[in-house]
């Protein structure tokens, strides 16, 4: 792990850009020590279930296009890029972290993705969680709590390993502590003007899960917070006070679907907030540390608010509070072609921003760089009518 203690800011944030890269040498080491991986899909995954048991989780979601011509040999071409370029990577193992899981864990959110794990259980070893469609009713938190059980069960035949309850127990607590860590980092977004740049918050945050020593990345965390704190009281103002404040919502971003964050931030806006599974979907709550230990595993992820639940309360409310903690003067959404819960839900999403007088915009896209053009002009447009 680097020390980044002295490091200057630009440095610090160097370091979780290229942390997807880095990664690979550090899992291949991890592997060659004869540490267990497993690949993950999806922020429903109970990531605490694998920490329990000595392993290393790491997230396999690809954000590049570069395979998505090898995937459209096989699966449909108007399908999610996302899908399709996960599984391309899979296929042409052209991505190490795909290559090193010893086990590969989804769940059936959308039917895309369980559709495609199907196919990769052809070429790698997959579990798949039976994950219920809605989160209120009583036999769907059941369904799932015995899903998560049946996933520590996998885990521990397949590995060789008796997770106990207290394993549990510390695997939640040093989660719950880079939740906390990550949120503090993204919250600072909330000054006005604020500290970073979206596109420095979310490759800081995307990058944040591929650093895989646990201590050393909480201390990077802390050390970012503090650099960015020390610069905005020495007076560095890296955001014009005039940027539009954009809370960005829809499906995962990293990678390729940057192009959303630098298009709107040229056009004179600033991210200041990612509702979606790349920022504080994931980091906003805690998962409660006393009681059973799978129980509240199980009620928090099912709580998560993703469109592929019906109804979805949860992605709501965490807008909503997202719009008014960081004060934003718009939201905009990102959707990935081809996606329909998120596609469909924009219309929910934009009725109730409605109702509470925030401008929405809503930009469909994918991984290619063919729509720069359409976007700047949608961008450009809509920020225009801001105020
Ligand atoms: S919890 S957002 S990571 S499912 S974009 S593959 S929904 S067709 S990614 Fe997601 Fe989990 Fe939800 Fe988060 Fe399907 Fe849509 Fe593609 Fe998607």
């Amino acid at each position: 792990m680097t020390n980044l203690g002295g490091a200057p800011l630009p440095e610090i944030f160097d370091s979780f850009n290229q942390a997807r890269k880095n990664g690979f040498l550090a899992v291949k080491k991890l592997k060659d020590e004869g540490v267990g991986v497993v690949g993950t899909f999806c922020t429903y995954t109970p990531f605490e279930v694998f920490s329990a048991a000595g392993l290393v989780p790491v997230g396999l979601c690809s954000t590049s296009d570069e395979t998505i011509p090898a995937a459209e040999q096989i699966l449909p071409r108007n399908m999610c890029p996302l899908i399709k370029a996960s599984y391309g990577f899979a296929i042409t193992d052209k991505c190490p972290y795909m290559y090193f899981s010893d086990l590969v864990v989804g769940e059936t959110t959308c039917d895309g993705k369980k559709k495609m794990y199907e196919l990769l259980g052809e070429i790698k070893e997959v579990f798949v969680m039976q994950l219920p469609q809605t989160q209120s009713l009583s036999s769907a938190k059941a369904l799932w709590l015995s899903e998560v059980k049946r996933l520590k069960e996998h885990v521990e035949r397949k590995f060789g390993r008796t997770i106990a309850d207290d394993d549990l127990r510390e695997a939640i607590r040093k989660r719950n502590l880079e939740r906390a860590k990550l949120k503090e980092f993204y919250e600072l977004s909330a000054l006005s003007p604020p500290p970073m740049t979206g596109l420095s918050q979310l490759q800081f945050l995307f990058g944040s899960q591929f650093k895989f020593d646990h201590a050393g990345k909480m201390a990077e965390i802390g050390q970012a917070v503090a650099k960015i704190k020390e610069a905005y009281e020495k007076g560095e103002r890296p955001v014009p006070a005039s940027a539009k404040r954009i809370v960005l919502t829809g499906c995962p971003m990293g990678g390729a679907t940057e192009k959303v964050v630098k298009v709107l931030e040229e056009c004179g806006a600033v991210v200041v907030a990612f509702e979606n599974c790349t920022g504080a979907k994931q980091f906003d709550r805690q998962v409660p540390e006393e009681g059973d230990p799978l129980e509240n595993l199980a009620q928090y992820y099912l709580e998560i608010g993703c469109a592929v639940m019906s109804p979805n309360p949860n992605r709501l409310e965490l807008l909503e509070r997202l719009v008014k903690q960081f004060k934003a003067d718009g939201a905009a959404e990102m959707v990935l072609t081809a996606c329909q819960p998120y596609s469909v839900e924009t219309e929910t999403v934009r009725r109730r921003l409605k109702e509470l007088g925030v401008p929405f915009l809503s930009l469909e896209t994918d991984y290619s760089g063919s729509d720069l053009e359409v976007l700047r002009n949608r961008a450009a447009a809509f920020l225009e009518t801001l105020a």
